[in-house]
């Protein structure tokens, strides 16, 4: 089913894009919860995590790497940050397109909320 975050890379809604590749897509988050606050998409909508399958590996790591590069690149790779996926109702997913909040900016309590 597609979702807001298809009509972002669609370019049918705006979005502050941060990084674009051929496969995944990077852009700020509307409801910012850290001073830095970015999702990473796929591209190629899958909906929850539970819905990858074999060889949807890629997905996922394609999300961790675009996020860790930026993260570096922006000067956060030695002060830290916090990558994270939620699934479904428990996990507070609220769009369902697989996407990785990458948090940066303030020092994360644990456990998270
Ligand atoms: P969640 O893990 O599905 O709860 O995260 C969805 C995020 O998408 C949430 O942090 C929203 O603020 C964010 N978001 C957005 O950046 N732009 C939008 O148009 C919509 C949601 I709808």
């Amino acid at each position: 089913m597609a979702t807001i975050f298809d009509k972002i890379i669609a370019r049918e809604i705006p979005a502050d894009i941060v990084h674009e590749d051929e496969n995944v897509l990077a852009f700020r988050d509307i409801n910012p919860q850290a001073p830095v606050h970015v999702l990473f998409i796929p591209k190629r909508p899958v909906a929850t995590l539970n819905d990858l399958a074999p060889g949807d590996e890629v997905v996922v790591g394609r999300l961790v790497t675009a996020a860790a590069a930026y993260a570096k690149a922006e000067g956060f790779a030695d002060s830290g940050y916090r990558v994270v996926i939620n699934c479904n109702g428990d996990g507070g997913q609220s769009v369902y397109h697989i996407h990785l909040h990458l948090l940066a900016g303030r020092a994360m309590a644990w456990p998270p909320g």
